[in-house]
């Protein structure tokens, strides 16, 4: 596999989500795995999602991560076209009921098609990064090396706040 090749495909239902989900991009980076970004709505395109979805396992794709504020019905629909891993990112955006309607909307699938729906928002998107690496890490020895090395390192930063603050107690 060349260090390029994307392994994961992100969805957004608009560029206006960007802000929010360059967090599971860049989890990804950080791990060095290439990522595909794109905008695909399930409600406005929902032929070029299907396209993007059906293409993506041929491509190399192991896992999809979908981002959608509102009524977000973008993972699941994705879910429905695919038997992928596909993991879901409730967004806040400008909503006027700031990412709860996308929870609900993403996490309350019916039985049989599965969307793993994390946090609203920029955590959320980070983790989706982070969870995609993890299932891609089941078959991926040097990955999970990768992974270990990051939680290693978070412990690691807290302790080093922890003996900071006890500094200036
Ligand atoms: C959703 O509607 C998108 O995912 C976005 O979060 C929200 C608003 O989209 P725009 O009106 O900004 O294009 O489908």
């Amino acid at each position: 596999m060349s260090e390029n090749q994307p392994r994961v495909l992100i969805l957004m239902g608009s560029d206006s989500d960007w802000a929010e989900m360059a967090a599971a991009r860049d989890a990804l980076a950080e791990l060095g795995i290439g990522s595909d970004v794109r905008v695909s709505s399930a409600h406005r395109t929902p032929q070029r999602t299907q396209t993007l979805v059906q293409e993506a396992r041929g491509r190399g794709i192991e896992v999809i991560i979908c981002g959608a504020g509102a009524a977000a019905h973008l993972a699941g629909v994705v879910a429905a076209m695919t038997t992928l891993p596909v993991i879901g990112v409730p967004l806040a955006g400008g909503s006027p009921l700031a990412g709860i309607d996308a929870l609900l909307s993403t996490a309350q699938m019916p039985g049989g098609v599965p969307v793993a729906t994390v946090a609203i928002g920029k955590a959320g998107a980070k983790n989706a990064g982070y969870l995609a690496a993890r299932i891609m890490a089941l078959h991926d020895a040097s990955l999970a090396k990768k992974l270990d090395d990051f939680v290693t390192g978070m412990a690691a930063a807290v302790e080093e706040k922890d003996r900071k603050l006890q500094e200036k107690l």
